[in-house]
């Protein structure tokens, strides 16, 4: 016993607290970075089912605009009644279940279960791995924050250049997790996962959790470094496709 305080951070899913002052205009709010590919996941469903709702983008060095939250990642999810959830798999099976409930529940599926873990746990990682292979790759990514509005220009200039800075020692860790070169690891990582879509989707006909979130996390690589892995696949592309016109997230 070190007698240290450990920092305990709070379970993925809806939170206890509601957080009614955090709703931005009467609408559903997501907190995100306008790349998070997690985030993606989350816009892609809404969009799917035309929900309407309240965009907070938060700086992504210092989430000065998500203080307030002890979950500290985007995105985290606001209802309009303040309920917040966090972690993008648990928020996408929150907003389903409170809508047309159209695919199962965690736990009920777990070929759904597998994909949906598969995108955090290896694409998400993967794309990183390829993003962010060089400093120069690593500064086109963070180039969109010299665009936010909300943002000051000192915070624009920080959060690209410290930003890039630190999403390519990032990117350099992921690389280590896997035995294939970024790249070819990619191009892997596609063919193993287009053994999980049977038809149009994953969830056949209809998109189910796993499309929202394997879509999600590619689409945040869409005009950066790598995206070209995923055009040129003969399988991914046709559906990635149709998950852009599903969603309306192209
Ligand atoms: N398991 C989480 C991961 C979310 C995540 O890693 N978000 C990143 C942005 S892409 C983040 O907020 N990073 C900031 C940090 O960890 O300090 C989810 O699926 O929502």
């Amino acid at each position: 016993m070190t007698g240290v305080p450990v920092e305990k951070k709070p379970p993925s899913g809806v939170q206890e607290d509601l957080v009614p002052e955090r709703v931005v205009d009467g609408l559903p709010t997501m907190y995100c970075f306008e790349t998070c590919p997690f985030c993606f996941k989350v816009k892609a469903l809404l969009g799917s089912r035309g929900i309407e709702y309240s965009k907070v983008e938060v700086d992504p060095t210092f989430k000065t605009q998500l203080k307030w939250s002890d979950w500290g990642m985007v995105p985290v999810f606001v209802d309009v009644d303040g309920t917040q959830v966090t972690d993008s798999n648990y928020i996408l099976h929150y907003i389903d279940s409170n809508d047309s409930g159209s695919f199962p529940r965690m736990g009920e599926d777990p070929e759904q279960d597998r994909w949906m873990n598969f995108s955090n746990k290896i694409l998400g990682k993967s794309i990183v791995a390829v993003i962010y292979t060089s400093y120069r790759t690593s500064l086109q990514a963070l180039d969109y924050v010299t665009r936010v509005d909300n943002f000051s220009f000192g915070s624009r200039l920080i959060n690209k250049w410290l930003g890039g800075f630190i999403m390519r020692m990032v990117g350099k860790s992921r690389a280590k997790m896997f035995e294939l070169p970024p790249r070819e690891n990619l191009q892997y990582q596609l063919d193993e996962m287009s053994k999980g879509i049977e038809g149009d989707f994953f969830g056949e006909e209809e998109p189910n959790g796993a499309d929202y979130a394997n879509f999600g996390i590619l689409r945040s690589m869409q005009g950066l470094n790598g995206f070209d892995i995923v055009e040129s696949h003969q399988v991914v592309s046709g559906w990635y496709g149709r998950m852009q016109e599903h969603s309306g997230v192209y």
